[in-house]
């Protein structure tokens, strides 16, 4: 070790841990657990701060927060966070466990996107309950956007090859493709979702695509398990955190991010058409660990 980082060790570490206290990081630490983004990731987030500190020799409980933000942030930035839409029509799956959000994202997604002036379709995939149709039939009204859909217990692959027709048929932006939540077990959700991923690949080869896990933030831990398998099944680009309008911080999409490389795109704020955004790494953080 030489004498300059000797020195600092000797000194402005201890300086700013003394300052601050030891309980100041156990605290932030603690704070992340609270926070969801789990153990691991708590503590690996929580080491990476105290070398940080010491190099940058960071003093004040302000300095060592937005050392601990920029770190995190570089744990969300593992995308682009914009959907991609680039061709025209652009297919947006949906997909997520029974109540996350998944058709009231869509709603208001619907409603964004046309706001920017894109000609949207969505397509009601989910056939399981015959309330889901309506429900997205609802949305599609409220966002004065076209939708297609079938009868209950349809072929959700079905309802989204009439989907893609359609798009094509008339000129659409997007098509926005909402997906069922629960099945009679979850190997039969997951079959129907790969087959779903695959009729796109098929009917729609050139087309830009997003395929969309909802997250809830208020399930905690779990979610990094959903997004394992969903990622298995159907690939992922990109997350939409939901019900972030309440007291869960939804830290699991820093986990998520970090070990499946999948960005946060959209972030739900409540249950009304307005209440989705772009998601903002710096204020979700700020909202996070203040
Ligand atoms: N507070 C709040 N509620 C939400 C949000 N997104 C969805 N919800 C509510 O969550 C419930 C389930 O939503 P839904 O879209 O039907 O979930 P799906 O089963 O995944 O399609 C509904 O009562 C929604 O109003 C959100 O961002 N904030
Ligand atoms: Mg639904």
């Amino acid at each position: 070790m030489g004498l300059i980082s000797k020195f600092k060790k000797a000194w402005f570490a201890p300086m700013s841990y003394d300052t601050l206290g030891e309980e100041f990081f156990d605290e932030l630490e603690e704070n992340l657990i609270l926070a969801d983004v789990g153990a691991a990731i708590a503590a690996e987030a929580v080491e990476e701060l105290r070398r940080k500190v010491y190099r940058e020799r960071l003093l004040t409980a302000e300095e060592v927060k937005g050392a601990l933000r920029s770190i995190l942030k570089q744990y969300l930035e593992v995308g682009d966070g914009t959907l991609n839409l680039s061709t025209q029509p652009s297919v947006v799956l949906v997909i997520g466990v029974n109540g996350v959000g998944k058709t009231t994202s869509i709603g208001k997604m619907a409603h964004l996107l046309k706001e920017q002036g894109k000609r949207v379709l969505l397509c009601a995939g989910d056939t399981f309950r015959a309330a889901a149709a309506d429900q997205l039939e609802i949305w599609a009204n409220r966002a004065d956007v076209p939708i297609v859909r079938q009868h209950e217990g349809a072929d959700p692959g079905a309802v989204l090859f009439d989907g893609l027709q359609a798009a094509r048929a008339r000129n659409m932006d997007v098509v926005i493709c909402d997906t069922a939540g629960r099945l009679h077990n979850k190997q039969n959700l997951m079959n129907e979702l790969a087959k779903m991923a695959k009729i796109i690949d098929r009917e729609a080869p050139n087309a830009a695509q997003e395929r969309l896990l909802v997250i809830d933030a208020t399930t905690g831990q779990n979610g990094l398990m959903q997004a394992r398998q969903f990622k298995e099944t159907a690939g992922l680009t990109g997350i939409i955190l939901t019900k972030l309008d309440g007291t869960a911080k939804g830290g699991i999409v820093i986990a998520i991010a970090r070990e499946l490389q999948v960005p946060v795109k959209f972030v739900g704020l409540g249950e009304g058409i307005d209440d989705l955004q772009p998601f903002d790494a710096q204020e979700f953080l700020e909202a996070m660990i203040g």
